[in-house]
């Protein structure tokens, strides 16, 4: 049949697949050798889909882990910057220690507060309009980003630095007129850190007005943080049940990445009940300055709902600019 479907399932010709919940970017074409980068062999893939990630469409993000959007760039990469602080459950649990300059000796107020994870607030003792709250982490981190969370808008910090501890205390990054903040806002700072601290704090010199400082939370980033993502598609319908598979990724290493190692592939065809990863995913070429892997396997016994997933291993950065699953079915 070798015709493929448009957008949105929208369906031209015979024995197309219906495209339901489908990629945003469908290419109908007659001849799959057409097509850059596929490589053809025995059988023929019949049909198929597309995604260039023009949207988020085509993903199944519900099901998808550690992944994010580049909307400007049209792909998939790992979540970028994490908060390098664990959920604290006191100021010594579950790991590294948080320490404030100061706190209201009502509980409820400690160091970690800034760091639970809840509606909790670190807040300074009475009449105390300033003052530190520090997190020291259990091994060094580079820190390159920091939030920051209001409670109440007049006890948010103004006027602060946000600082390393080396010996003394090394500043970073310097905030002033920090006004305006909504109840629950969280402000993000990035700081062109390339070191590793242990200890790091925000100096509040400033605040908002009222009497005490309250910070309902903080997260600090760490750089070099590439976790392992999980990608896998919406399901798309085969016209019969198909018998081999082939998946082509447009794939851009940040790191160096070994197909097959670094990035594995696996199909499915009864809508990622049970997946088969493709052997061989190797590099065939290149578009665009980035690499096409490519590889297949027979996918039988199965279903018509079609599934491609990736997974991304060893924290090896990588960049998935689009994705493209065949299977032939005659
Ligand atoms: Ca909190």
């Amino acid at each position: 049949m070798n015709r493929w479907v448009l957008g949105g399932g929208f369906a031209i010709g015979v024995g197309v697949i219906s495209a339901m919940a489908c990629a945003d970017s469908f290419v109908m074409r007659k001849q799959i050798g057409s097509t850059s980068g596929a490589v053809l062999s025995s059988p023929v893939y019949s049909e198929g889909i597309t995604d260039a990630f023009t949207t988020e469409s085509g993903v199944n993000t519900a099901n998808s882990a550690n992944q994010t959007y580049n909307a400007a760039g049209d792909y998939y990469t790992s979540l970028g910057v994490v908060n390098a602080i664990p959920v604290m459950t006191s100021d010594t649990a579950p790991s590294g220690v948080a320490s404030a300059s100061s706190n209201d000796p009502s509980p409820g107020y400690g160091a970690w507060r800034a760091f639970d994870n809840t509606g909790t607030s670190w807040i300074s003792n009475s009449g105390l309009n300033t003052g530190w709250v520090a997190y020291q982490f259990p091994t060094p981190q580079t820190i390159v980003q920091y939030t920051v969370q209001a409670d109440v808008a007049s006890r948010a910090p103004k006027d602060w630095t946000f600082q390393a501890f080396s010996g003394s205390w090394v500043t970073l990054d310097t905030q002033t007129g920090q006004t305006g903040w909504g109840a629950g806002e969280t402000r993000t700072f990035s700081i062109p850190n390339t070191t590793a601290y242990s200890s790091y704090r925000i100096n509040v010199t400033a605040n908002n007005g009222n009497s005490r400082v309250q910070i309902l939370e903080m997260q600090m980033m760490s750089s070099g943080t590439t976790p392992d993502f999980t990608l896998l598609s919406n399901a798309a319908a085969a016209t019969t049940a198909p018998h081999d598979g082939q998946i082509e990724v447009l794939h851009e290493s940040v790191d160096a990445v070994t197909p097959g190692t670094d990035i594995k592939a696996f199909l499915s065809c009864d809508g990622g009940g049970t997946f088969a990863e493709v052997t061989g995913l190797a590099n065939s070429g290149t578009e665009g300055g980035y690499d096409i892997l490519t590889g297949a396997i027979p996918i039988v016994n199965c279903g018509t709902s079609m599934v491609w997933k990736l997974t991304t291993h060893n924290a090896k950065a990588q960049r998935i600019h689009r994705v493209k699953y065949e299977w032939a079915s005659n």
